[in-house]
């Protein structure tokens, strides 16, 4: 599908530096190695409730991951999906007495709306998964080929599920104990409780089809519709290749979802691991709970902006808060982070002012050290407090870090 307009990315005065991620399934920080051109994939939204704090929060975290690795004029294939078939859709369709597409164009179009306020890159593939179900089924097909799946049959309807013990890997990304992969398998749309599968665990590939649910001709499988972690397995395979240097998504996908797609893409390539880095943003909050779509307690990009709040300083308060660190939404949080473009932004509209070498420098110094946003916001409000007091006659540099701040951080002055 069409995804939102992408800004124009200025180059950068001085030189890039080799971006340093954390990796989940090494648990430790490590540079992202890539020859010429870096692939990164994002698990996109499932189109309800769109876009909340916490899915703005990912989605600026791997804007940035994006912008590093581009820094110097290198070169990045950025894919994102869109769960436009599942459950939780389905149910909240349901629940509003709404056609279950018509919800989920509505939401995608919100959504693009709100990545375009906020400055984000956009995918160079942006892939639902009604478009892409022939690369959907063929995934499911090659494990079904390689003997990795078995069927569990009820009242007739046929489910395919993968055989977790014939494609091994099972903890190298996520590094659980088994107790809380199977707590997080129930919570998260997995049924470690269903009769008839050989590990509780095992994820389904492809869901028959019941009455009153969509599906489509899967072939060979019957007709149905994919299981969750297939549609990001499949779709990274289709547009990325064989394997991928990063793979994001927010803590809660770690385990099942990102493990299990890992696990999937690896059977069907023989080639471990799938993705060289593994990150995610931690959980953001709001009154005391993880900001969530099931619980309800939302803030909205798309109200604060119906409320005049400059989406740059939505941008600028996510980016104060260290990816990997949860925090919460507060007031408070916004009320900094429009003071600061305040401020920035009278520093940079002078016509001259300090020498920004080496604030430049410190900023993507702070980004390449796994993403440290809070110290590059820091770096900046350093030359902004000496501008707006001692001056400085370096004509250049205003406009050079207004540039940078717009080409590693996304902020537009
Ligand atoms: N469609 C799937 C991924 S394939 C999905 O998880 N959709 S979502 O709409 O529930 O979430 C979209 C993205 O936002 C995911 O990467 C998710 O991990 C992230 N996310 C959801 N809630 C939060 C939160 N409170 N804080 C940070 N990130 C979040
Ligand atoms: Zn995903």
């Amino acid at each position: 599908m069409r995804a939102w307009p992408s800004p124009h990315l200025p180059l950068v005065p001085g030189d890039p530096v080799t971006l340093c991620l954390h990796d989940v399934a090494r648990q430790r920080v490590e540079p992202v190695e890539y020859d010429g051109r870096a692939t990164l994939y994002v698990c996109g939204v499932t189109p309800y409730d769109t876009t909340h704090m916490g899915h703005a929060a990912t989605y600026v975290t791997f804007d940035l991951v994006g912008r590093a690795l581009r820094d110097g004029g290198r070169e990045v294939t950025y894919v994102q999906n869109v769960t436009d078939v599942d459950d939780p859709l389905f149910e909240r369709a349901a629940r509003d007495g709404v056609d279950w597409q018509h919800l989920g164009q509505e939401q995608i179009d919100l959504f693009l709306e709100d990545m375009t306020a906020l400055g984000v890159l956009a995918p160079d593939h942006f892939m639902g998964v009604i478009e892409s179900m022939p690369t959907i089924i063929e995934s499911v097909r090659a494990l079904v080929d390689r003997g990795m799946t078995y069927e569990v049959v009820e009242d007739g309807i046929r489910d395919t599920y993968l055989d977790l013990a014939t494609a091994g890997g099972l903890g190298e990304l996520s590094h659980l104990d088994r107790d809380t992969m199977l707590a997080f398998s129930a919570e998260r749309g997995g049924d470690p409780e269903r009769p008839g599968k050989r590990d509780p665990l095992d994820p389904m590939l492809w869901r028959g089809e019941r009455a009153g649910e969509p599906s489509w001709d899967g072939g060979s499988l019957g007709p149905g519709r994919p299981g969750w972690h297939i549609e990001c397995t499949a779709i990274a395979m289709e547009h990325l290749g064989e394997r991928i240097d990063v793979q994001g998504g927010g803590t809660d996908l770690v385990f099942p979802h990102h493990e299990m797609s890992m696990i999937q893409a690896e059977a069907i390539t023989g080639h471990r691991p799938f993705a060289s880095h593994t990150a995610h943003q931690a959980m953001v909050g709001y009154e005391g709970e993880k900001m969530s779509k099931s619980k309800g307690n939302l803030v909205r990009v798309s109200t604060l902006r119906e409320e005049g709040v400059d989406p740059r300083a939505i941008r600028l308060a996510l980016l104060d808060n260290h990816y990997r660190t949860e925090w919460e939404w507060t007031d408070k949080v916004l009320a900094t982070a429009e003071a600061r473009l305040d401020r920035w932004r009278s520093a940079m509209s002078t016509d001259g002012g300090p020498d920004s070498t080496a604030t430049i420098a410190a900023v993507r110094a702070a980004l390449a050290d796994d993403l440290d946003s809070p110290s590059a916001l820091v770096a900046v409000d350093g030359w902004c407090e000496a501008s707006l007091g001692t001056g400085g006659d370096v004509a250049s540099a205003p406009g050079d870090l207004a540039r940078a701040v717009d080409a590693l951080l996304g902020v537009r002055l």
